[in-house]
């Protein structure tokens, strides 16, 4: 037995990993509006309704991140109903943190106007709870008023851009939740955006590019960037750049030119994290997806030497690890680097959880540190009103060795949780991707899961 051990511990050598794109599979997201805050890396999406046909949009989510592979999904910490004066569209968000606390800008259709407008939400941590900061919009009654992107300056200056087809900006308050002079209208021309503003544009002309919406504002080394979706329907994204936060703006060109991805809608999200610079955007790549039913994903890159952007591409692999994940403390059963089937659930006391775990579900766990010694335990949180199933746990891939197997019987209750433990049956050690393989009676819904880690 020892040496079969053995003989396993060393056929399990550590494997090169990857993430894959789109990054969340347990719901459609959109419009990624990526935060770094504390050394981890927070993305606020959209969300778009299973089966929709339209922008239904009802929530936005939150996820996060520090090794770029494993995404732990927060739930959803703000919606419509955070809005009295909103009844609709819950679209495209960007969140920021100033001075310990966290201003969340989302368009919503506003009751008040019967357009759209811009609210704002205020939390004291990245994953909320947020409320309305307000109780009334920021800015509205314009169905142009969606899309804002909010960036402080080094003088302490704070903008907000947003629009569709125009694009408009305020010079915010230190509050963040107020502004001061006017919502200035940005002049659009050929040199600035690659086409006149959409009033002018003639029909039938064609034109180097087209401003359509979901800006995205930062300044790197003292250049100010728009980056934005362009091009009208389907969407591709292009940019600007600029001395100034308020221009006047040049056109740099295409980033992600058009491609094959499900979705004829994009819209991006820039951040540096780690030393690595990170492109966000959605695609409608995952089963069932499409132009309303969007994936947010994920691509690295490295800015050309004039500060200009390569071209960028869409890719399935998505990006590299840049940390491992630490299965010997308790991993959140919702924190994932791709998954199959599940979705997960708000809890009041336990917090989110996975449920929907069916028959062949799986988690997978990417870039796990078994370390030297190896694990000699799983242990999970589960419960069940049913019969329960079993958790597989496989190394390297789904058909992997199998190193334990822990029986969930009937807890009583779907959130009626206990904890279990099933011994390591072979030594694995050094890095690994965990598969966690849902077994049990074909059909119903097996059992909910809160936690897991390694003794
Ligand atoms: O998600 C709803 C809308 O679709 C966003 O506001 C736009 O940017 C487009 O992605």
């Amino acid at each position: 037995m020892k040496y079969l051990s053995l003989i396993f511990t060393i056929l399990l050598l550590p494997q090169a990993v990857w993430a894959d794109n789109p990054f969340v599979q347990t719901c459609y997201t959109t419009d990624p509006a990526p935060m770094v805050y504390n050394g981890r890396l927070y993305v606020y999406t959209g969300h778009d309704e299973n089966k929709a046909d339209f922008f239904w949009m009802q929530e936005w989510r939150v996820y996060s991140t520090d090794d770029m592979v494993n995404w732990t999904d927060h739930g959803s910490p703000l919606a419509i109903e955070d809005f009295v004066w909103a009844d609709d569209r819950a679209w495209a968000p960007q969140c920021i943190e100033r001075n310990g606390k966290f201003y969340f800008y989302v368009p919503l259709h506003s009751s008040l106007s019967g357009t759209m407008a811009i609210g704002v939400a205020v939390g004291d941590s990245p994953t909320g709870p947020f409320k309305d900061a307000i109780g009334k919009p920021l800015v509205d009654g314009s169905w142009a008023y969606i899309d804002p992107t909010v960036f402080v300056d080094d003088d302490g200056q704070a903008y907000l851009y947003w629009g569709n087809p125009d694009i408009y900006y305020v010079k915010l308050n230190e509050d963040m939740v107020s502004y001061s002079g006017d919502v200035v209208k940005v002049e659009q021309s050929v040199e600035g955006f690659g086409s006149p503003g959409p009033e002018v544009r003639k029909k039938g002309e064609t034109y180097r590019d087209m401003y359509t919406e979901g800006p995205w504002f930062y300044k790197r080394n003292g250049k100010y960037y728009l980056l934005y979706a362009a091009g009208g329907i389907p969407e591709h994204i292009a940019y600007s750049m600029s001395d100034g936060p308020t221009g006047p703006w040049k056109y740099m060109g295409e980033i992600m030119p058009l491609s094959d991805t499900g979705s004829f809608t994009n819209h991006c999200g820039v951040v540096d994290f780690k030393g690595q610079s990170y492109f966000f955007y959605h695609t409608g790549k995952l089963p069932g997806g499409g132009g309303f039913g969007r994936s947010v994903a994920v691509e690295s890159f490295t800015y050309n030497a004039d500060g200009t952007f390569p071209l960028i591409t869409p890719s399935a692999s998505g990006v590299k690890p840049v940390g491992t994940l630490d299965p010997y403390k308790r991993v959140e059963a919702e924190t994932m680097a791709w998954s199959r089937g599940v979705t997960t659930e708000p809890n009041a006391e336990t917090g989110l959880y996975v449920s929907d775990i069916h028959n062949g579900d799986f988690i997978k766990l990417a870039n796990v540190d078994c370390k030297r010694g190896g694990p000699k335990k799983f242990c999970a949180s589960v419960a069940s009103a049913r019969r329960g199933g079993t958790i597989e746990v496989r190394v390297d891939s789904l058909e992997g060795p199998l190193v334990a197997e822990l029986p969930v019987p009937a807890t009583g209750g779907w959130e009626k949780w206990i904890s279990l433990e099933a011994p390591i049956q072979m030594g694995v050690t050094g890095m690994h991707d965990i598969y966690l393989l849902f077994k049990g009676r074909k059909g119903p819904k097996l059992f909910n899961f809160d936690y897991w880690l390694f003794k």
